[in-house]
């Protein structure tokens, strides 16, 4: 099925950098939940590459990672016959697009992300032009699809705000060309807060090996992982204030069985760590491993991998293609003979 603009149904988009390893944060956070959209959305998801090699990536490595996140949004449960998956770099449009649109961004407002802040702190070495106008990438690929809804983190919502501001800059010189959208952070899913250091957010391009679970993750070292994550002196299971060691835990294990907190408090009253944090292990190890074997087995069968991405980037290129030609004719260049 191909998505066309003419369907009642809203379209979603959203993009996933490559830049490590996907986290049990990603999948319950986010790509979990994406599944849930597929038949109520026309959905679109792209591996962002052209993103993260705004921080210094090894070829190889980029490589090998593209095609995993790739593998683990199948896996993950997104069927790439009901939702258009590709890679950011096989549609060039998407470069071309976000060159328009840095010429409708101001420097004042690419000055004010935080994430820019952030990561030019982290890499002061390499404070690159791409760092900079990474948003105007992001407004890019966002307002080449007309995307209605884009399910992104809280972190990311500037982002979008800033693809708003473009969309409507843009709209207000040339007419109505761009669906301005929204920010979509789902109903459901859970933010999962790092193991070592629970006040802050599981996230793959952590130092610390020890502070998140990977998809890919054996189980025996999920096991160890757990066995090591941070709580606190108190040695009841409950949820409360200054606990955000054991408020994750029990947040993860209700998120993965599908009880409520006052359930998992339930289950575990009277009981301690020992018993708490296996469990918590076990559930996951269960979760994740449905999704471990089948990207395992698709990392094996890359010729099917292959045919998801390429058909992707074509369905996709059809539509980005369509809305380039009319943004190229807006601004005034001449028609490509
Ligand atoms: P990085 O470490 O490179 O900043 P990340 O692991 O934080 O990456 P992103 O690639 O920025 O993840 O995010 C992909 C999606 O996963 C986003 O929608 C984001 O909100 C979600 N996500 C990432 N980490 C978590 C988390 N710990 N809990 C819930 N959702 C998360
Ligand atoms: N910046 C996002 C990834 C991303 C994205 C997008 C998300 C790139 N392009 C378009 C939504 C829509 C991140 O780091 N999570």
């Amino acid at each position: 099925m191909d998505l066309n603009q003419n369907t009642s149904k809203k379209r979603i988009f959203s993009g996933v950098q490559p830049s490590g390893k996907l986290t049990l944060g990603n999948y319950l956070g986010a790509i979990k939940n994406w599944a849930l959209l597929q038949d109520e959305y026309d959905c679109i998801y792209c591996v962002v590459d052209m993103h993260a090699i705004t921080v210094r990536q090894e070829p190889a490595k980029l490589r090998q990672q593209t095609l995993e996140v790739m593998a683990q949004l199948i896996s993950c449960g997104l069927d790439p016959e009901k939702n258009i998956l590709f890679i950011q770099s096989h549609v060039s449009e998407h470069a071309e697009l976000a060159w328009i649109l840095d010429c409708f961004t101001m420097f004042g407002e690419l000055s004010r992300m935080t994430q820019f802040k952030d990561k030019s702190l982290k890499n002061a070495d390499n404070i690159n032009a791409g760092l900079f106008t990474y948003p105007s990438l992001m407004a890019a690929d966002i307002l080449l699809y007309s995307s209605d809804l884009v399910p992104v983190g809280i972190d990311q919502k500037q982002h979008v705000e800033l693809a708003r501001d473009v969309a409507n800059r843009f709209n207000g010189i040339f007419g109505e060309t761009f669906i301005v959208p929204e920010p979509y952070i789902p109903k459901l899913g859970a933010k999962v807060m790092s193991l070592s250091d629970p006040a802050r957010k599981m996230s793959k391009s952590d130092p610390n090996a020890n502070s998140y679970i990977l998809i890919l993750d054996q189980p025996e070292d999920i096991l160890r992982k757990f066995k090591r994550a941070v709580t606190d002196s108190d040695t009841r299971i409950f949820t409360g204030e200054n606990k955000d060691g054991v408020n994750n835990l029990i947040n993860i294990y209700a998120t993965v069985t599908g009880k409520t907190t006052n359930e998992v408090e339930a289950e575990f009253d009277g009981k301690g760590y020992a018993q708490f944090k296996p469990a918590v292990a076990e559930a996951v190890i269960e979760e994740l491993r449905p999704v471990r074997e089948k990207t395992e087995d698709l990392l094996r069968n890359k010729d099917y991998l292959e045919t998801v991405y390429k058909s992707g980037a074509e369905r996709a290129s059809r539509i980005a293609s369509h809305m380039l030609r009319k943004v190229a004719k807006k601004v005034g260049f001449v028609k490509k003979p």
